[in-house]
Parts: C-alpha cells; structure tokens; sequence
C-alpha cells in the first residue's frame, strides 16, 4: 500500500513556500490518502550555524504549525526526528552504502557550503551527510511517496538510488519511494528576487511570506513584489520569473491554471492586489488556529510524544532488519 513520509527543517519561520509546496497538500489530501508521518526534522537543523534556544523554540512553532495546517494526529503521525533513535541509527549503514562523490554533488550542498565558507565559519560535516540522514528518514518508515517542493526532488532521488543499491547489496529491505510535487506552486520564489528560492533561513526577509506575518504585512510584501518592466501579464517562467511567480502562488490559491489567470489580467497592479488578497485569506484560518494551538505547549508535547511512539513501531523492524542485513550480529 502507500506509505506517506514528508519532514519540515526547524530552522526559521515557515513560509508561503512551504505551505504551497508541501505542508498545504499534506494536510488536505496526503493524510486522508494513506497511512502518513510528518515530522520536524530537527537535527538537520544543526547543520548550519544554530542557536541552541532557537532550535528548540522553532521546533515546537513549527509542529504547531503542522497542526494549524490541518495535520490531524488521529488520522497522523507528527512526531520530532530526535525524538526517534531509528533515524540516526540508519544513518550510519546508509553512510556505508553511499559515496562522498555523490553528496558533494548535491545542489543544497554546493550552495549552503559555499555561504558557511564565505561567512569565514567552517563547513559541518553534518552539512555535507545531510541527504543521508534524509534518506533514512524515508527509508527507515518504507514510505512509497514523499510529498515535497521541487528543491527537495534531488535529495529523493538519492534516497532512491541508496535504497536499491542497499537492496542489491544486501538483500531486499527498503521500498523504493518516489517524490510527489505539486502541480503548481513547487517552487515559490522570493518576492524580492525572483531568481533565489523563498526560504526561511534566508536573512533578508521583505521579500518572504511568514506564514504568521500580520495581514497588513503579507499584502504589503506581495504587493512590493519585484516584478520586470514589460506591458500586461504573461505567463513565461523564463522570461518573467517575477509575474509567473505571483500567478502561480495566486492559481495555488484559487484553482484557476496560471496561463488562464494570465490572459484574464491586464495590469499588474491588479494582479498583484487581488493576490495579496487570496494569500491574506489562505493563511487567515492558519493563523486563528495557530493562535488556539500554541495557547496550550501541552497539547503539543503530547502530540508529538504519542507521535514519537507510533514512529518508533514503525521504523525499528525495518532498521533492525537493515543491522542484520548488513553483517552486523543480532544481539542475543
Ligand atoms: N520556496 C519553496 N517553494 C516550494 N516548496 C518549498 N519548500 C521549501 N521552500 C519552498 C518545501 O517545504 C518543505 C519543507 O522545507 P524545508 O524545511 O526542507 O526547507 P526550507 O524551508 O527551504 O528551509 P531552509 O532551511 O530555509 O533551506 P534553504 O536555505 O535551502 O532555503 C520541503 O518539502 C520543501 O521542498
């Protein structure tokens, strides 16, 4: 059957990209679709420069913010990776079945390498394993499919890669999943610079949506977004990254195809105006929600024990079958 496995980084405030990306989909049809798991894949967090405090303080907001989403722990799981030994425990036999040539050549790599190098700070070697401890998170859970944003389809890929390799290696033990993206909106980019991915690690924050901004400062951001110098709306995603953007985040919206939406505007003021009001609206439940979650830490640390039960089931038969595959003696 399916098994659905898909994780968000606590690593700043969750954004509009995130949401239209992933997290939206997870809560509306993945959970209802197949058995799910979400997690808050907090120790990838620690790969970059982090504030201890911080980790922990984004960690519970963002599992909140799961829940706000839609994410409903009777129907399931929303856990904490640390909280599930499993993954780390996998880590380590993928790690002997993957290559350092084939993680240096991942794109996230080469680029959060190249920032921690030019800031002066050295390069975790966390950084580099990264997709590894990734792959283990699926595999550890035989998840089929793993909804996530277009920058995270190459990560997938090497999960499936190090899935079969394993599998040819040492006896068939991992299902093979593959990434689910959507159809529109896999790729939300910022505001202000269309070329550069919205991500909520990045410093400069006008041209990002955080999914708790105010109102007013949603419609401000979206209605400053940086757009080019052409006459009218088109939909071209080469040529004008800047209004391609605002019509997939508006089609992501309303359900109305980005090429539709483009033949039935003329200004971009107006575009812009009515898609600052679809996204002022789409986030407005999140916000209310989030607003009742997060007056009650309790009702999170509960979630995200039971959480941590269920994925424990899950995971460890596969990882001890992973030991024992490998070589390594079944303690008596
Ligand atoms: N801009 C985006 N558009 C569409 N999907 C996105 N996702 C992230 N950004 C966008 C998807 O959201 C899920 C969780 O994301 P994450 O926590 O892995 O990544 P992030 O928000 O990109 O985090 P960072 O720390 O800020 O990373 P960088 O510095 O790379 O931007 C994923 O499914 C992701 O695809």
């Amino acid at each position: 059957g399916t098994r659905i496995f898909s994780g968000v980084k606590p690593t700043g405030h969750l954004t509009l990209g995130n949401h239209l990306g992933a997290m939206r989909r997870w809560a509306e049809v993945d959970q209802h679709r197949a058995e799910s798991l979400f997690c808050v894949v907090d120790l990838h967090a620690l790969t970059v420069e982090h504030d201890p405090a911080r980790v922990r303080r984004l960690s519970r907001q963002t599992a909140g913010l799961l829940l706000a989403s839609g994410l409903d722990p009777e129907v399931c799981t929303v856990f904490a990776q640390s909280h599930v030994d499993e993954h780390a425990r996998l880590m380590y036999l993928l790690e002997c079945v993957a290559t350092d040539g084939e993680m240096r050549r991942m794109i996230q790599y080469k680029e959060k390498s190249a920032r921690a190098r030019t800031s002066g700070q050295g390069v975790r070697l966390s950084l580099l394993t990264y997709p590894v401890l990734m792959a283990a998170d699926i595999l550890a859970y035989g998840a089929t499919e793993v909804p996530v944003g277009e920058d995270q389809t190459q990560h997938v890929e090497l999960t499936r890669d190090l899935a079969v390799r394993f599998n040819q290696r040492y006896g068939h033990t991992f299902v093979v999943p593959r990434a689910t993206v959507p159809a529109v909106a896999a790729r939300v980019m910022d505001l202000q610079d269309p070329s550069a991915k919205m991500g909520k690690s990045h410093a400069a924050t006008s041209g990002i949506v955080y999914l708790l901004d105010e109102p007013d400062a949603v419609a401000r951001k979206v209605r400053r977004a940086v757009t080019d110098g052409e006459p009218g709306v088109s939909y071209d995603r080469e040529a004008r990254p800047g209004v391609a953007n605002l019509l997939e985040i508006l089609s992501a919206c309303t359900g109305e195809e980005p090429g539709a939406l483009a033949e039935r505007y003329d200004g971009i003021g107006v575009l812009k105006a009515d898609t600052a009001d679809a996204v002022v609206e789409l986030l407005r439940p999140l916000r209310a929600r989030h607003a009742e979650i997060s007056a009650d830490p309790a009702y999170v640390d509960g979630v995200l024990r039971e959480g941590a039960a269920r994925a424990r089931a899950l995971a460890r038969p596969t990882v001890d079958a992973a030991y024992e595959a490998m070589g390594l003696l079944r303690p008596a």
